[in-house]
């Protein structure tokens, strides 16, 4: 895995506070055949046993799937279940160190909040960025202010590795986001709290595949 081209449409995160009442495997299975074709795995409060444990649930998936498979944080958790890489946030280690460990051929992405370090993150050698939160979000308590669409153009314009849109996108914002030129959406809440997954996931992804600016 390399020679990384971050995949249009739908970025699909998986967050157990919102998916309760759902098992693991099928509502991630849900937001894959929704056409998601990346999909990280991301829980904040878990035993180091379970995480494991659904992360390899979710390799066997994104390999059923042909979805790229991501890992928040935690380098052991993606070594031990295969990951094709890492996703940190800016207070993570450092990209040049994460590499020592991983080597050159896993993805690294990396959380950012202005044109600066998102121009850092290409420098110093991310695969891909997230870019957020674009609008205000409860998913992230600490995602801190909405951050403006015209960042999204900026970043358009001058970063050329992949970039993702996250943060309080919904279907009904989600035209904004693509007109700044975001062709890698991350919906969170707006995907795993409706009332059908797997529908809403293909509406959204095939709306961003499909989008013309007028
Ligand atoms: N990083 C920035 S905002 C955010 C993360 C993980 C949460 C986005 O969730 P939602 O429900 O799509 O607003
Ligand atoms: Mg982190």
């Amino acid at each position: 895995m390399k020679n990384f081209v971050l995949p249009e449409g739908v970025y699909a995160i998986t967050d157990s506070e919102l998916s309760k009442g759902y098992d693991f495997k099928e509502y991630c299975e849900e937001l894959l055949k929704g056409g998601a074709k990346i999909i990280q795995y991301r829980e904040k409060s878990r035993d180091m046993k379970k995480l494991l444990n659904e992360a390899r649930i979710l390799r066997e998936l994104t390999l059923k799937y042909r979805a790229i498979f991501i890992v928040n944080d935690h380098l052991d958790i993606a070594i031990l279940s295969d990951a094709d890489g890492i996703h940190v946030g800016q207070d993570d280690l450092p990209i040049r160190e994460i590499k020592r460990i991983l080597g050159d051929d896993k993805i690294i992405g990396i959380s950012t909040h202005n044109l600066e370090e998102a121009k850092l993150a290409e420098s110093n050698g991310a695969d891909y960025i997230g870019v957020g939160p674009i609008f205000e979000t409860s998913t992230k308590k600490d995602a801190g202010n909405a951050l403006t669409l015209k960042l999204l153009e900026e970043i358009n314009e001058n970063i050329s590795i992949g970039y993702t849109a996250i943060g309080g996108i919904k279907e009904s914002n989600l035209e904004e986001v693509l007109s700044t030129g975001a062709r890698s959406v991350c919906l969170i809440s707006e995907l795993i709290l409706s009332k059908n997954i797997y529908e809403t996931t293909k509406r959204i992804h095939n709306k961003i595949l499909n989008y013309k600016k007028e």
